[in-house]
């Protein structure tokens, strides 16, 4: 039978990973995963689809419950190795309404319907023969097959598991899906590639659109990224006021309706960014172990991802921001120096690294009773890098996560987090569009193309491609 594109029914014991490994090759957050063995009770099949062209599909099946039965079931005449996949074919015919067979039937079904064989096994496990019952059932379907070790645990058994693997299936590999990166994932396409020689041309032209398909997510990130960064930072917010100049209450209202928009549209971002990466559903979790714990304007969200003074008076300078004499003072001068400089570029020192001053308050309107309070665009010079390590960091965490791996995102240390490093020439480019929204000027088309271009840069270091 021939199939317009490569099918794969992933199986073997409960609780080996399968449905893990489903979800992670098929980017497919929908899959159930569990460690109650018994979970997936019906075959399933969950495409990898990239602009509605699937490039292949893998079929999520219950695991193995009476091999040997099945075994002696297939065993009880006499079969000649020719018509041993027939003989499967009759099993399947005859036990499709038996229960104690439902298992077996399922997962031989899409097998016999074409499919290749992956088989999964733990390779922290030690290998033993109950899994030879198995091997040889899958072996007498006929079909292409490989074998994946999933180590889940610690222990490594994963020489004997080769031993025996290697007499059963023509190729095995080391699989984890909870850890598969990009790269591990072409990998694995290479050698389903392998498996059957009508599969080779479409399982590689898959590797290129999947490549393609890397690229495009990473460009449409920083597209994203790119205006919805410049939204937030340009931002304004108003409310009307009923005295003459705002009362404390309205100024710490409009600030506080100021920041919330703003959190919004870094939660907006976000959001579409998951969607992306084909990680909506999680959003909502790596919300919260993130974000919702570090608000985007605390001190801590500052330190973690804001530039340090340093890095700040380059991003400065390469802006040309400072030119001449005052850069050789700031850099030949003292501490005390350095820091006044930086401050007085912010608008006093002091001010600049706290939030409560995001920007001066400006008093719109002439009658008395029609008077509004409005704060933006934001004048923190060191907010904008906030927002966008924040939302790299958010990025990388989304792309580079496995499908299979639905824990929470945790802040591991404050290293990881400062390792979204910027070059000081992107620094330095980054300042000159951000010096412009503090002034409130729109970008010019070719301005914002080249801050894509450099988020994209950025990007490109922290999310693996071809
Ligand atoms: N730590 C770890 N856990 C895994 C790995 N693969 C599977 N699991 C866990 O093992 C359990 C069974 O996984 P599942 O994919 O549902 O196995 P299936 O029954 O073979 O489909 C789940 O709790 C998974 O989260 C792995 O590589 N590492
Ligand atoms: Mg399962």
């Amino acid at each position: 039978m021939s199939l317009e594109y490569p099918r794969f029914a992933v199986v073997g014991h409960p609780n080996k990973g399968k449905s893990s490994i489903v979800s992670t090759l098929a980017h497919d957050e929908s899959v159930q995963i569990s460690n109650i063995p018994g979970t997936t009770t019906k075959q399933r099949a969950f495409p990898l689809k990239i602009d509605d062209k699937i490039l292949y599909e893998l079929y999520d099946t219950p695991g193995f419950q009476r091999a040997r039965a099945t075994l002696a079931w297939l065993k009880s005449q006499d079969v000649s190795a020719h018509n041993r996949p027939d003989r499967i074919k009759r099993f399947i015919y005859e036990h499709r309404d038996d229960p104690r067979f439902h298992d077996e039937v399922e997962l031989l079904e899409p097998i016999m319907a074409g499919a290749g064989i992956i088989y999964v096994v733990d390779g922290s496990k030690p290998y033993g023969v109950e899994y030879e019952a198995e091997m040889e059932i899958l072996r007498w379907t006929g079909q292409p097959s490989m074998a994946l070790i999933n180590l889940i645990d610690d222990s490594n058994y994963v020489d004997e598991w080769r031993m025996a693997l290697g007499q059963y299936f023509r190729l095995v590999r080391l699989f984890n899906p909870m850890e598969a990166n990009f790269t591990q994932h072409i990998a694995l396409l290479e050698s389903m590639a392998q498996l059957k020689e009508e599969w080779t041309s479409g399982v590689k032209e898959s590797i290129e659109i999947f490549g393609r398909y890397q690229e495009q997510k990473i460009d449409d990130s920083a597209h994203l990224i790119a205006k919805l960064t410049i939204d937030a930072l340009s931002h304004i917010s108003s409310i009307p006021i009923s005295t003459e100049e705002a009362t404390e209450e309205e100024q710490s209202r409009v600030v506080e309706s100021y920041k919330s928009q703003i959190r919004s549209t870094e939660r907006k971002l976000h959001r579409k960014i998951a969607k992306i990466w084909n990680h909506s559903s999680i959003d909502s979790s790596i919300d919260i172990a993130l974000f919702q714990e570090m608000d985007l304007f605390s001190k801590e969200s500052e330190s973690l991802f804001g530039l340090s003074k340093r890095d700040m008076l380059i991003a400065s300078v390469t802006s040309g921001a400072l030119t001449g004499s005052s850069v050789d003072l700031m850099l030949g001068g003292s501490t005390f120096m350095l820091g006044a400089a930086i401050g007085g570029l912010a608008g006093g020192a002091g001010m600049m690294w706290g939030y409560s001053e995001i920007s001066d308050m400006k008093i719109l309107g002439q009658k008395l009773g029609h008077k509004r309070v409005e704060v933006g665009p934001m004048q923190n010079r060191n907010f904008p890098y906030i927002l966008l390590r924040r939302t790299i960091y958010y990025t990388q965490e989304v792309a580079n996560r496995p499908h299979a791996d639905r824990t929470d995102i945790e802040i591991e240390s404050a290293d990881i987090l400062k390792s979204i490093s910027l070059a000081d020439g992107e620094k330095g480019e980054l300042e000159k569009i951000y010096k412009l929204l503090r002034k409130g000027n729109t970008p010019k088309v070719k301005m914002v193309e080249n801050y894509t271009t450099l988020i994209r840069g950025i990007l490109s270091r922290y999310i693996e491609s071809l």
